[in-house]
């Protein structure tokens, strides 16, 4: 059982990395068939494809097309996984308003991160790619939220999280706002105030549960 696991989590990665988008549901299905828990498929198969799409793509071994290709195969393996990993979208756990900022397309680390927040409870009001300053204010104000997530892939636009941080420091806003991606690190979220980092979907859950406490605490 074991090793039939570990042989399908290794042919899923590499369905990923060749963007085959009907393999890549057939063998979440059967990992799933098998009892296996939504978020090792992500961890073990989906994750470690997409990891070698990027070095392949960083080393232009492979291009756009592929890794869009890869990206569309991954994105079918999650939308089975969503509904089984997040709980409610009610909940008193707290709102959190997440989003990929200005100029950036990315979307799929923060979609995980989404979710994962989803399972623990939270309430996530996702605004998607390319958000403005304004669409996180709007949305925060309009759901109530605690926290804004940024996602931002691109060293050409992890520099706008910044913006939104002073907009809601000069407006002295109540948001705490936390931030990851690829380019970020835990220096950098300091360095433009933000009041958290996290490097992966996991620790964004523990990092939204801190900030959603000191939220309570201020208030
Ligand atoms: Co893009 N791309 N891409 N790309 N792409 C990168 C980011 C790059 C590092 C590739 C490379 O060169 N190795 C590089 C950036 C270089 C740099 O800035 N220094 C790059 C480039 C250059 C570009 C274009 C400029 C290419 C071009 O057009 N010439 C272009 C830019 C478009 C734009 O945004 N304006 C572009 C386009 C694309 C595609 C559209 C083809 C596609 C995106 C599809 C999509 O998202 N719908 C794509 C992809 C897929 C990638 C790579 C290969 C994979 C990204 C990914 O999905 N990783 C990527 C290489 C890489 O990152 N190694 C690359 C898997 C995902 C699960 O991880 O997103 O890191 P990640 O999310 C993690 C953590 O970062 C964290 O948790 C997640 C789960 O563990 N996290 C958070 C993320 N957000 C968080 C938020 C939080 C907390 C944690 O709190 C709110």
């Amino acid at each position: 059982m074991e090793n039939t696991e570990k042989e399908l989590f290794s042919q899923l990665a590499q369905a990923v990395i060749e963007g085959k988008q009907e393999i890549t549901v057939a063998l979440t299905n059967e990992l799933l068939t098998l009892g296996t828990e939504p978020k090792r498929i992500l961890d073990e198969g989906l994750m470690p494809g997409m990891e070698v799409v990027g070095i392949r793509f960083r080393d232009n071994i492979i291009f756009v097309p592929q890794v869009l290709i890869s990206a569309r195969a991954m994105k079918s393996s999650l939308a089975i996984l969503e509904p089984l990993l997040s709980k409610s979208d009610i909940s008193g756990a707290g709102t959190i308003i997440i989003g990929t900022v200005k100029g950036d397309i990315h979307d799929i680390g923060k979609n995980i991160v989404a979710m994962m927040l989803r399972s623990s409870g939270f309430k996530v009001v996702d605004i998607g790619i390319d958000a403005k300053v304004e669409k996180f204010l709007l949305t925060a104000e309009q759901e109530g939220a605690q926290i804004l997530g940024m996602s931002a892939l691109l060293t050409t636009t992890m520099g706008y999280m910044k913006t939104v941080v002073t907009r809601v420091r000069d407006d002295k806003l109540p948001y705490k706002i936390m931030v990851g991606g690829a380019p970020i690190s835990r220096q950098f979220a300091e360095q433009i105030g933000a009041d958290g980092y996290a490097r992966n979907a996991t620790e964004a859950v523990a990092m939204a549960k801190k900030l959603m406490e000191e939220f309570k605490t201020a208030s």
